[in-house]
């Protein structure tokens, strides 16, 4: 049976809060509401059956609608503004629709004895659709423990969470053939609404900008953000929201500021970090996901730039996924590597 965390927040408030098994609060609990329904269903959701879980368009449509509240509420802007003194901030990268791998890997967050002196809370830097084959379950997953537990868990945009993108690499077509073509069209103009309403960027502990893609010469500081209103649609290439979902830092030495690719967002170099850090006092490090990186992660920029990725095996070939653990200046890694039972950590360490 696959299971994934959950984060236990249904404790007395007295204790630090901490990762705990979505299996126990479900069976555990009286039944909650349609999310815990919802979120019972996935961890009980068989890999191998070859169908998707049985969600109706009708809950997808309450679970889409009470999300958008919420993001709504919670967004300074398009800006999150997240880390409490006391938080533990586990930071996902891409996802692309592994539910199976990212239930591997939550499962083994959640058996780690160690951190538990803090609060434990997770963000997303966005791609949870396309490329994999259970977007539709990775999406509903997030959102239904998202509503659960709203202050443990963040969900920025990525560049897949548009709908000219996700029409393209694959999540219209799942959608298609869990409700049919003409409610499948449906489902994602319903589920594209609701990424509208997700936040662009976050500020953890006021250290670090966390954001998909990068840097864009038109963000000045995070308070561009924060004056964005959302719902936002992204624009075309070249506009601010389309940068700073697609951008990717300079890794050949050859871009000092910015310089615009015709396919993919800028790519910023050491000068545009500079101006950045210099305009956003406090903010030492950019949190990114976006790109591939075999290992689960890399550094950019005379480590101020840190890429995450959390799909393994992504586009099938081998690769490690992971994920970063945050606790104010200490950056821990863990990687995880698909083996035949399924998604194992195989490495852990100081960023
Ligand atoms: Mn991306």
């Amino acid at each position: 049976m696959p299971s994934a965390l959950i984060l236990d927040s249904l404790s007395d408030g007295s204790s630090v809060q901490s990762l705990a098994s979505p299996m126990s609060v479900a069976l555990d609990s009286p039944k909650l509401g349609l999310e815990q329904d919802i979120l019972f269903r996935l961890v009980n959701h068989e890999k191998w059956c070859g169908n998707h879980v049985k969600i109706s368009f009708d809950e997808c449509h309450t679970i889409c609608r009470r999300a958008v509240n919420l993001f709504v509420n919670e967004a300074d802007g398009a800006l999150l503004r997240i880390g409490g003194e006391n938080d533990l901030y586990y930071v996902f990268g891409d996802v692309h629709g592994q539910y199976f791998d990212l239930a591997n890997i939550l499962d083994t967050l959640t058996n780690m004895d160690s951190e538990k002196q803090y609060d434990q809370k997770c963000l997303f830097l966005g791609d949870y659709v396309d490329r994999g084959a259970n977007s539709f379950e990775t999406i509903m997953f997030l959102l239904c423990w998202k509503l659960t537990y709203p202050s443990q868990v963040f969900l920025l945009r990525g560049n897949h969470e548009d709908r000219d993108v996700n029409a393209k690499y694959g999540f219209l077509e799942e959608l298609k053939t869990i409700f049919g073509v003409t409610h499948g069209e449906e489902a994602h103009r319903m589920f594209n609404d609701m990424f509208d309403h997700m936040a662009l960027a976050a500020t953890l502990y006021d250290k670090y900008f966390c954001v998909h893609g990068g840097l864009s010469p038109k963000l000045r500081n995070v308070q561009t953000v924060a004056d964005l209103k959302l719902p936002i649609i992204v624009g075309p290439l070249g506009t601010f929201t389309n940068d700073i979902l697609w951008s990717d830092p300079d890794r050949s030495g050859q871009v000092e500021d910015f310089i615009y690719n015709p396919t993919r967002g800028p790519k910023f170099g050491p000068t545009a970090v500079q101006k950045f850090f210099e305009n956003n006092p406090g903010i030492k490090k950019i949190i990114r996901a976006h790109q591939v990186a075999k290992v689960g992660f890399w550094q950019a920029l005379d480590n101020t730039v840190m890429t995450v990725f959390s799909a393994p095996n992504y586009g099938g070939k081998t690769s490690l996924a992971a994920t970063l653990s945050i606790h104010q200046d200490d950056i821990q890694v863990f990687q995880f590597g698909r083996e035949k039972q399924g998604v194992k950590l195989v490495g852990w360490g100081e960023a």
